[in-house]
């Protein structure tokens, strides 16, 4: 990783703790930044201890997405190749994140912004602080929400709501995101570490196969129809039954004692 070290990784307990570190900047995106995460991401995939990933930022933010300085073009210069930078740098990332045959979860400590918004969206299982919040602050600047918003966000919020955030970037408290659906729980600013690793911890112990089954079958049910999705359900089924961790959970289940789930 580089010398400014933008992404900080932890891995103790079966969880993988991944930080967006750029505190002064909100965490905001540098292609630096990427290239650090995806390597974080490399070494988190080929721990075979690694049951969850976590995700959170450092400092006030969580983060603002695409850093804009990297963005300021000299008048009379050609425009960035935004396409470009989403293909290489954003698209991969949400798709990892969606396809990680593990729990994603994230803690959102602060402002999430554009990308930022999104990102923390992709994730498995969100919580934030109360004082955190959403912004899709594409429109501001001319743009439309990435990383997922326009797939995302509907799917979570209904189009109305996702007009309306999309359009007109509002920022949307932690409560509110709560309410709405977009996100599992807004906790206390000072309880949101501990919960969220709480939680983290606690899904390492879990047969990690049967939810990485889980979110498998409920991200294919947004675009799948009824039949496809119980062909499905039948097709994941008959893998979780092959796992080690569901001949365990039933052996606990009858000998009346607490399940060891290994991962497998
Ligand atoms: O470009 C591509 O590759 C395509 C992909 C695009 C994906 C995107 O994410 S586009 C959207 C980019 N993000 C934004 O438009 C959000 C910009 N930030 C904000 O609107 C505000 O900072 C926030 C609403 C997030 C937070 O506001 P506030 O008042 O709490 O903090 P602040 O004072 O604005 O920010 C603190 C510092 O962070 C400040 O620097 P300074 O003045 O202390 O030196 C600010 O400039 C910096 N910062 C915040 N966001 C970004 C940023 N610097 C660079 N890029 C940022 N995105």
């Amino acid at each position: 990783m580089s010398a400014e070290t933008p992404i900080l990784l932890t891995i103790a307990d079966g969880v993988a703790t991944i930080t967006l570190n750029r505190p002064d900047r909100l965490n905001s995106f540098t292609a630096a930044m990427h290239a650090d995460l995806r390597a974080a991401l490399d070494r988190v995939e080929g721990d075979a201890t690694v049951r969850c990933l976590l995700l959170t930022g450092a400092g006030r933010g969580f983060c603002a997405g695409q850093d804009l300085s990297d963005r300021a073009v000299a008048p009379g210069a050609a425009p960035p190749d935004l396409g470009e930078s989403i293909e290489t740098n954003y698209n991969p990332l949400v798709r990892r994140l969606r396809a990680l045959p593990m729990p994603v979860v994230c803690a959102v400590n602060g402002v999430a912004a554009g990308a930022g918004a999104n990102l923390a969206l992709a994730c498995d299982i969100v919580l934030a602080a109360r004082s955190a919040s959403f912004i899709q602050a594409f429109c501001k600047i001319g743009l439309l929400p990435d990383s997922g918003g326009t797939w995302t966000l509907p799917r979570l919020v209904g189009h109305a709501r996702a007009m309306g955030l999309a359009m007109l970037g509002d920022k949307v408290t932690a409560t509110q995101a709560e309410a709405w659906g977009m996100i599992w729980k807004a906790v206390d600013d000072d309880a949101l570490a501990g919960e969220a690793l709480a939680l983290a911890r606690h899904l390492a112990t879990q047969p990690t196969k049967g939810l990485a089954l889980i979110k498998r079958a409920l991200n294919a049910s947004s675009t799948n129809d009824l039949d496809a999705q119980l062909d499905l359900e039948r097709d994941l089924q008959r893998e979780a039954g092959r796992s080690e961790d569901y001949r365990e959970g039933v052996a606990a289940f009858v000998g009346k004692r607490a399940p060891s789930f290994q991962g497998r």
